[in-house]
């Protein structure tokens, strides 16, 4: 299949677009590059030293013989949209090129706003790409389990049956979700199940968890194929937090009581997941939704589990929550789609955890341990830059 993977330089982009490579699939990726312009921003720097796009492309050539394309430019520009689509004309689209970070969209009102219109309106254009240039292309979407926050009821996949006053309908499962960029994802969600009933085109919406990893078969072939590992409060995700703060000898920070429940992946199974959904297309005029989580943990016990398997004393510290967000909630979550297509699970085990620990500790001598203190709060609505 052609596969254009949108945001391709990113850390879960990347070793997707060489995963799908490896796989045989004609790739070519996307981006803009506004992940690396953030950590200038911020002053802060992915752990693991990261290649430049277009060293990564040739190492994996030189590697392998196969070639992945690249296009630089941003899909808030309609024209880089259109064009990326009419030139590769691709069967799937997989697109992660979004502000990702939950604390960087509430940082104060411009990130807000940069993050909502980049990510809806860079989604729109592509819809509307597809729509227009052929319909047949299934968009394969990121979306995220935050979407749905914490629920009082068993969260489906994307979708609810209900009765109401003696009549059923199948509607959109209800969201509630905890920061601007979490609603950036719900928006996209209406907007891509909107083109899906009018346009009829074809889209996988998948409700990504929190990812934690930073190998996959591929990128390990070559230090140069590394993708990147944020550890800082605004980019870092928990887990992979948790890993270099127990290596650094630093307290693990459990935001609260550590009672909140979430979904996890390992970036391994992320780019499977990827793979089973491009190669298995929704219908035309298919909205289709899996809640992409491989297990659920709290917050406590993803902390116990990394300082039990960490070699040296481990302390937890639980700070006062930046965030708004439930504690002791109800968190059951039907996450069957992905397995059914054929997704084989890995879960948190020692493995996992000893190569995390093993390439975290290779880079621990670049890490900041400043950029680990959480600063922007959830309560405070700001229209000065805080950081
Ligand atoms: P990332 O920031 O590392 O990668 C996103 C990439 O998209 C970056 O390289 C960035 O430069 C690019 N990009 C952003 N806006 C763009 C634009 N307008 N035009 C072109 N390129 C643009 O993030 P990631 O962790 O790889 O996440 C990828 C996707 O997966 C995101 O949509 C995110 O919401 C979703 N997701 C991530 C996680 C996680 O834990 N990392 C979990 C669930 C869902
Ligand atoms: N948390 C801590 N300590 C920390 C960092 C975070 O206790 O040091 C807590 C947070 O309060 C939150 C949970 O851990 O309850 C997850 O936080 P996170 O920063 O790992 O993840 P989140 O902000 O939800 O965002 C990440 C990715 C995002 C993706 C999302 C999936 O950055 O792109 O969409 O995970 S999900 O959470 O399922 O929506």
């Amino acid at each position: 299949m052609k596969i254009l993977v949108l945001g391709g330089d990113g850390y879960l982009g990347w070793p997707t677009a060489l995963h799908l490579s490896g796989a045989g699939h004609q790739v070519a990726v996307a981006d803009n590059f506004a992940r690396r312009s953030y950590d200038f921003e911020m002053g802060v720097d992915s752990l693991v030293p990261i290649e430049s796009l277009q060293t990564r492309v040739r190492v994996w050539h030189d590697l392998t013989g196969q070639a992945i394309g690249y296009y630089v430019g941003d899909l808030t520009d309609a024209d880089f949209t259109y064009h990326i689509v009419r030139d590769f004309a691709p069967d799937a689209v997989v697109h992660y090129a979004e502000q990702r970070a939950a604390p960087y969209s509430m940082v104060d009102r411009k990130h807000a706003v940069y993050t909502q219109v980049n990510n809806v309106v860079g989604n729109l254009n592509l819809l509307y790409a597809i729509a227009e240039i052929n319909p047949e292309i299934h968009l394969v979407k990121l979306g995220t389990m935050g979407e749905y926050g914490t629920p009082n009821i068993d969260i489906e996949e994307g979708w609810l049956e209900i009765e109401h006053k003696g009549r059923t309908d199948r509607v959109l499962y209800p969201k509630r979700p905890g920061s601007f960029y979490h609603l950036s994802k719900v928006h996209d969600s209406h907007n891509i199940e909107f083109a899906c009933r009018i346009w009829g085109i074809r889209s996988t919406d998948l409700n990504q968890g929190v990812v934690y990893g930073q190998q996959t078969a591929e990128t390990a072939r070559d230090d140069r194929l590394a993708t990147r590992f944020d550890y800082d409060a605004v980019f870092g995700t928990v887990l992979n937090r948790f890993v270099i703060q127990a290596v650094l000898g630093r307290p693990l920070t459990v935001y609260g009581n550590g009672t909140q429940t979430r979904g996890l992946i390992e970036l391994r199974d992320t780019v499977r997941c990827i793979q089973l959904a491009c190669e298995n297309p929704a219908d035309r005029g298919e909205f289709r939704v899996f809640n992409q989580i491989t297990e659920l943990m709290s917050l406590q016990e993803m902390a116990d589990t990394i300082a039990g398997a960490c070699p040296d004393e481990v302390t937890i510290c639980h700070v006062e929550n930046p965030r708004v967000e439930l504690e002791n909630h109800h968190y059951n979550v039907v996450h069957s789609g992905l397995v059914e297509l054929g997704l084989e699970p890995r879960l948190l085990s020692d493995t996992l955890i000893e190569s995390l620990f093993e390439i975290t500790k290779r880079y621990a001598h670049r890490a900041r341990p400043e950029a680990m203190i959480p600063t922007i709060e959830w309560r405070k609505p700001s229209s000065v830059i805080s950081n």
